[in-house]
């Protein structure tokens, strides 16, 4: 491996704390794009330059720039935010993005196809109902996951609190976003400005955490850099099983890139956790990888270290020692769609949201409905991490009103889909994305009609199995640990996965490589099939293609490329 440091290194150190020159760049008026060097530091400000794919070729035919603009991602932790600032995303959806919002598979949001001169101002206006896009995306800690139904019992509103308490933590303290963005000037002040956790490089590569109370994984806790999983004894959290090092991204044809599933380490206090958190991030900030940016995951860290030596590390960081893991059970990661009632005798409502894309369409007009209910709720809107949303805190009396708003713009119909499209997943994709190699979030509903018409023959309509689909190998939709995974390859061609866990527990294994999107469903009908005739009691898909022999079990992450 070459000790040379990737460039990114530098360009972090010199940056004056993330600053550049992104303010010159974002008031420069001849031109939709900024640099690449700004393109990497915009990042840690939430935001992405990207074009419009689908009109790429044909500008270059005539020879014109691409349509440039920009994604931005708006942190929120545990995915909470009240009606007000729903409207105003609504608002700055229709009024400086393209018309939609993306509630994200971290439960968060993205407006799309921002152009450069709307940027400072839909910040502001973001910043006028208290919401913010610093460190949504670059080298950081990102938007901290957690169960979305918190008023559930009041151990959801302590992760809720948690979630807040370490995204507050582990939050860059560079002026730079508020000066770039809200105060228009640097904000001078006596004190020498620094980093005290990340310091002048910040991390190696992005970090991600996630809180779950089992026996839901909904946060999906094994695809991510750190984990806290709840323990509760009588209705009281009294600390939280830790796990560290896994990761969806790899690379296709570079068997030293894979997916993996995270270990877990052991058990700590609930008082621990932002300190068990902040150590963790340091233990990956001093010994992550910053050559090679495709092994710099944290992952990979404790790949190499193993993840006894990983502890170890830990633990000399903390000045104390974890304790054994205590015995927890997961068994789903999905959402519990449909009412559901609070402690409180309040009730909460799981809407079912395909591809997490809030939009208005001829026949569905979902965002209106949206706009509608918001400004009459009094409650939350919670976002999950299977993109989807749920009105939370509804009183009876409220319901009575919201009750005909969503028959009125339909937004309960999708409830009704099959429990294989209720359990899918599709990240972005074309045409904004520009990573994507093949269509994900505007084909999958599709093929999902397509493979519906199978388990309707069978039987299996109402049987849940987890279904995803990402336009490359990056992972952005978690596809390699759901029963049925796909993974673009080519235009038009996907990878096929089988075999993960129903509840995230099991990383899946290809099946079938490159297979144009017509053959899919003919490729997956005798499999639904034979599930269908075959299946033991109450035996998941993932586990029945397994013991059938459709494919081999993966059974770590450094074995996810071993085919036999
Ligand atoms: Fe992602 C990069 C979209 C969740 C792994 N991801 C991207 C970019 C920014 C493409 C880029 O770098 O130019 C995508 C923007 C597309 C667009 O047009 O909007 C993108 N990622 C998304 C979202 C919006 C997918 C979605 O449909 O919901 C999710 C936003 C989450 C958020 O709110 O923060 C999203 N990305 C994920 C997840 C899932 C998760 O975090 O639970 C993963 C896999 C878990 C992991 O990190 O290992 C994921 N995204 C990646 C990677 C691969 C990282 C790696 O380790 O190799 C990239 C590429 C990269 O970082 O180089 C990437
Ligand atoms: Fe883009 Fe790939 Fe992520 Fe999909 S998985 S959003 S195609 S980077």
């Amino acid at each position: 491996m070459s000790d040379k440091l990737h460039p990114n290194e530098a360009l972090k150190e010199n940056s004056d704390f993330l600053r550049g020159n992104l303010a010159e760049e974002f008031a420069d008026t001849s031109t939709g794009a900024i640099s690449a060097d700004n393109q990497q530091l915009s990042k840690f400000h939430g935001m992405y330059l990207q074009d419009d794919r689908d009109v790429r070729a044909d500008r270059r035919k005539r020879k014109l720039d691409k349509a440039y603009s920009f994604l931005i991602r708006v942190r929120m932790p545990g995915g909470v935010i009240n009606p007000e600032q729903w409207l105003k995303m609504d608002y700055l959806a229709d009024n400086y993005a393209n018309g939609t919002l993306k509630l994200t598979t971290r439960q968060a949001f993205q407006l799309h196809g921002v152009i450069k001169f709307n940027l400072v101002q839909t910040v502001r206006e973001m910043h006028d109902v208290a919401l913010d896009s610093i460190a949504a995306c670059g080298d950081v800690n990102r938007n901290i996951m957690c169960n979305p139904n918190p008023d559930l019992s009041s151990a959801h509103a302590e992760t809720l609190q948690l979630a807040d308490e370490i995204s507050a933590h582990l939050l860059p303290q560079t002026g730079a976003y508020h000066e770039i963005f809200l105060e228009g000037e640097k904000v001078l002040s006596s004190e020498p400005e620094e980093e005290k956790i990340y310091g002048k490089t910040y991390l190696p590569r992005k970090f991600k955490i996630a809180i779950a109370i089992p026996p839901s994984n909904d946060v999906d806790i094994y695809a991510h850099c750190l984990s806290f999983i709840a323990i509760i004894e009588n209705e009281k959290i009294i600390g939280y099983n830790v796990s560290v090092g896994g990761g969806m991204g790899m690379t296709h044809g570079a068997e030293d890139t894979f997916p993996r599933l995270a270990d877990i380490i052991g058990f700590i206090t609930p008082e621990q956790a932002v300190d068990v958190a902040e150590k963790v991030v340091l233990v990956q900030r001093d010994f992550g990888n910053r050559q090679d940016r495709k092994q710099s995951r944290l992952k990979y860290t404790v790949e190499r270290m193993g993840p006894d030596g990983f502890t170890s590390k830990l633990e000399e960081y903390l000045g104390y020692k974890l304790q054994p893991a205590k015995p927890f059970e997961f068994t789903t990661n999905g959402d519990r769609f449909g009412w559901s009632e609070n402690s409180n005798g309040n009730l909460n409502l799981n809407l079912f949201i395909p591809g997490g894309r809030v939009i208005d369409t001829t026949h569905y007009p979902m965002k209106t409905g949206l706009r509608e209910i918001a400004k009459i709720h009094e409650g939350e809107f919670r976002l999950t991490a299977n993109q989807n949303l749920v009105l939370s805190n509804i009183s009876p009396s409220k319901r009575k009103e919201i009750e005909p708003l969503l028959e009125k713009y339909g937004l309960t119909t999708a409830l009704d889909s099959s429990a294989m499209r209720l359990n899918s997943i599709a990240c972005v994709a074309l045409p904004t994305c520009g990573l994507a190699l093949a269509e994900a979030e505007r084909y999958l509903p599709d093929l999902i009609t397509d493979l519906e018409e199978i388990l309707e023959n069978c039987g299996l309509r109402h049987d849940a199995i987890t279904i995803r689909m990402t336009g490359c190998p990056n992972g952005c939709g978690r596809p390699f640990i759901a029963e049925i995974g796909f993974v673009g390859r080519n235009p038009g061609k996907y990878n096929v996965y089988l075999g993960g866990g129903f509840f995230g527990q099991r990383l899946n294994k290809l099946f079938k490589e490159s297979i144009p999107g017509e053959e899919i469903k003919p490729l997956l009908t005798p499999i639904i099939q034979h599930y269908a005739k075959e299946r033991n009691n109450g035996e998941r898909f993932g586990d029945f293609v397994i013991r059938t022999g459709y494919v081999k079990a993966t059974t770590a992450g450094n074995n996810f490329h071993t085919l036999t």
